[in-house]
């Protein structure tokens, strides 16, 4: 049999998705692809995991500035997961892999051979939350470490060298920061760490039962891995914290094989003990592969709680206004990310404030012309990450105004906003790409492609499947280095750019760019 089943896991900001793809089991001459999705679950964590009160994924907190949750809650998002595919698609199972939302953190004390032996009569949040060295993981939703990112950059020796080492200039969100703030203010936690592990390698350590190395992928989103050498940088290391060289595990190729599956997977669900765990890595990265983008000129336009718009590059090549980030694809290439914070939450907090629901919100989008009439919005609903905004604040301008009368103008602002700041903040990535496909929940909504396609002037599709984080971490549980391309499946919807708005756009553009100058500062 020359194909065989592979589970590609997403810990994501609110759900864990699990999805199970038939697969060529070899690497053939990389235009094989997948057969089809043959089991697909999901977890949603603040209604089916409540007991941890997160809203959206996430701790509440009285400070806008802290992003955390809790570790215990995505292993049991795990073991749930695995329990609603049941032990008939557990026992197909040939190869793992997991997609984690990247940035965020899991510290563990000494004791992590533990993993090897966890007993399948308890839960994994009962028998791993003793090893955790801090309760909480700081996530990409953090922006608290602003003083740490000044500190860490004045080391190096400004935003410039930061990304020429790192990929990007130092982010509130990434690891480096996060962990310099903890050892500040925790010294005592801090000490007790043996290992800092992200969301994708701390989820592979667990299912492959020992300490997973950093795939090059997720690596590169903590401002700690020398983009070119793909080494742990010295110097990044000991400007962001003492001791932590030691704490860090190695790093690996993604498509490094961690080793076998752990024995509580076999004995609680019924996984082959010949199925492999290939290294994980960040949710942007893996959909990359979930789509099927494999050549500099395509690109992708991710619409999660998080906006991304991210493509391959030829070579390192860094935004000089620092605001984008290189990172280090499945396949080992460069790739450009560019994130916006304010992603679906925003076009929610819209729909909410005028009690729609989402085909209300569409019929708002289609009932308003594109540029608005001029009214626009800088949608900063959280803390932005580009442009840098640490204080929510919302700006209407040119006469939109928040009121019932104008719910529709509202909802395209905001739309109109987001894909305004993807196109103005993402022209260091230079190449105008010739496709753009879109993935995460946002691509179901044809009025929403529309509109990204007439600001940004480009073709773009989606597919069936929404989930291309957690298909292409399916895809790369095969273990080669060009997985096999997404199945062949319904189209979802595409839009092409339409040449009258596009111009509308183009001429907005200016006034957008003052704003957005005006208001970031
Ligand atoms: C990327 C980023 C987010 C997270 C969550 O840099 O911070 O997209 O990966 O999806």
């Amino acid at each position: 049999m020359n194909s065989a089943f592979y589970l590609g896991i997403d810990v994501g900001t609110q759900s864990l998705t699990a999805i199970l793809v038939e697969a060529p089991r070899s690497e053939g001459d990389g235009e094989d692809r997948a057969e089809g999705i043959a089991s697909r679950v999901g977890v949603h964590y603040d209604t089916e995991l409540p007991r941890y009160g997160t809203v959206n994924g996430q701790l509440p907190n009285e400070d806008p500035a802290i992003g955390r949750a809790p570790p215990c809650m995505w292993l049991e998002a795990l073991d749930l997961a695995f329990r609603k595919l049941g032990s008939g698609a557990c026992r197909e199972i040939s190869g793992v892999s997991v997609s984690g939302q990247q940035h965020g953190s899991v510290y563990l004390r000494p004791g992590a051979e533990a993993l090897q032996s966890l007993t399948p009569k308890q839960s994994l949040a009962e028998q791993i939350e003793p090893i955790l060295a801090r309760p909480e993981a700081p996530i990409w939703t953090d922006s608290s470490t602003t003083r740490e990112c000044e500190e860490i950059r004045r080391e190096l020796g400004g935003p410039h060298t930061v990304a020429e080492l790192t990929g990007s200039d130092t982010f509130e969100r990434f690891t480096g920061p996060q962990i310099r703030r903890f050892a500040r203010t925790e010294p005592e936690a801090w000490a007790r760490t043996a290992h800092v592990c992200l969301v994708s390698s701390f989820v592979t350590s667990v299912l492959a039962g020992r300490l997973a190395a950093i795939d090059h992928g997720d690596g590169s989103g903590m401002n700690l891995l020398d983009v070119r050498r793909l080494k742990w940088s010295e110097a990044a290391m000991a400007a962001t914290a003492t001791g932590l060289r030691r704490r860090l595990p190695p790093t690996c190729a993604p498509w490094t094989v961690v080793g076998p599956i752990a024995p509580y997977f076999v004995s609680r669900y019924g996984l082959p003990a010949s199925a492999k765990v290939v290294a994980g890595s960040g949710d942007n990265p893996c959909s990359l592969v979930g789509v099927g983008v494999r050549e500099p000129g395509e690109a992708v336009l991710s619409l999660g709680t998080s906006d991304t718009y991210f493509g391959l590059l030829k070579d390192v090549a860094v935004d000089p206004e620092a605001n984008g980030h290189v990172f280090i694809a499945p396949s080992g290439h460069p790739m450009s990310l560019i994130c916006f914070r304010n992603g679906s939450l925003a076009r929610e907090a819209v729909r909410d404030r005028y009690g729609l629901d989402w085909p209300g919100f569409d019929a708002a989008l289609r009932a308003t012309p594109a540029g608005n009439d001029g009214m626009m919005m800088l949608p900063w609903f959280e803390p932005e990450i580009v442009p840098r905004v640490a204080r929510p604040h919302v700006h209407r301008l040119g006469g939109l105004r928040d009121e019932p009368e104008q719910a529709a103008r509202n909802c395209r602002a905001v739309v109109e906003g987001q894909f305004l700041s993807m196109r103005l903040n993402s022209r260091w990535m230079a190449t105008q790409p010739r496709r753009l496909v879109a993935t995460g929940g946002g691509s179901r909504n044809r009025e929403l492609l529309q509109i990204a396609a007439d600001v940004l002037d480009c073709r773009v599709e989606s597919l069936e499947v929404t989930d291309g984080a957690a298909l292409g971490a399916a895809l790369r549980a095969t273990g080669q280095r060009l997985p096999p391309l997404p199945p062949v499946g319904e189209r979802g919807p595409a839009a092409e750019p339409r040449p009258e708005a596009s111009a509308i756009y183009d001429a907005m553009m200016p006034r957008y760019a003052e704003a957005q100058r005006r208001a970031a500062g």
